[in-house]
């Protein structure tokens, strides 16, 4: 019965949202394991936006935001690719590319993505600058059980890590809509004013869980 107790309260503690306004992740090295989950409870996803500051220093390729399925590895994924210089939203397994990006190391980049099953259109917005909006996939919505992880890419439902493709760096705001957000509340989140806070991951109440070295570190953004 105590155990139980325990037990119950252990879980009732991970399920516990936290809020890392002012706080990001970082991720210190280069390994094939550290990495943070994050816990959504929508499962249907017939239209999307994802936001997200990162700073690194990286001279490959690596993930930014990996979301996988049970039946879609890269159900929605941000990737930047080295070798073509281009950020490379995934869609449901259907890969997309984004050139032109002036992707600076060592410094904060916000990168929102969006994506809608009607159109199949997708935009990515780079330090609050519009890309092209370009055609990946339609018809059909995200659907199932979503594992989010932060700091490795999956190539499979929560799993599938390749040293190669680590994130080493900084990342922070992450948010995540069921909708596509409006130019205007991009541009606000974008300029770190008054947004309304992802439905799907909101980076005030974010639940997770870390493996390995991921910290969690206050972001100093002024001296005031
Ligand atoms: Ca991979």
């Amino acid at each position: 019965m105590k155990l139980l107790l325990l037990l119950g309260m252990l879980t009732a503690c991970a399920a516990t949202p936290q809020d890392l306004s002012g706080k990001m992740f970082t991720f210190p090295q280069q390994t094939k394991t550290a990495h943070v989950r994050l816990t959504t409870t929508k499962q249907e996803f017939t239209a999307i936006t994802v936001c997200h500051r990162s700073f690194t220093d990286l001279q490959r390729d690596h993930a930014i935001f990996s979301m996988a399925t049970p039946s879609n590895s890269n159900a929605f994924l941000i990737f930047w690719d080295q070798t073509h210089k281009e950020m490379e939203p995934h869609i449901k397994d259907t890969k997309s590319e984004i050139t032109g990006l002036n992707y600076k190391s060592n410094m904060w980049h916000s990168i929102c993505t969006t994506w809608d099953s009607t159109t199949g259109l997708a935009q990515l917005w780079f330090d609050g600058q519009r890309s092209i909006r370009k055609y990946v996939n339609s018809g059909s919505a995200i659907r199932g059980s979503a594992v989010i992880v932060l700091g490795q890419e999956q190539d499979s439902h929560g799993g599938g890590f390749d040293l190669k493709q680590a994130f080493v760096g900084m990342l922070s705001d992450v948010h995540m809509w069921d909708y596509v957000l409006s130019p205007c509340e991009i541009q606000k989140y974008v300029n770190g004013l008054n947004f309304t806070p992802g439905n799907a991951l909101n980076w005030s109440a974010l639940e997770l869980q870390i493996t390995d070295r991921v910290l969690i570190e206050d972001k100093h953004e002024s001296c005031v």
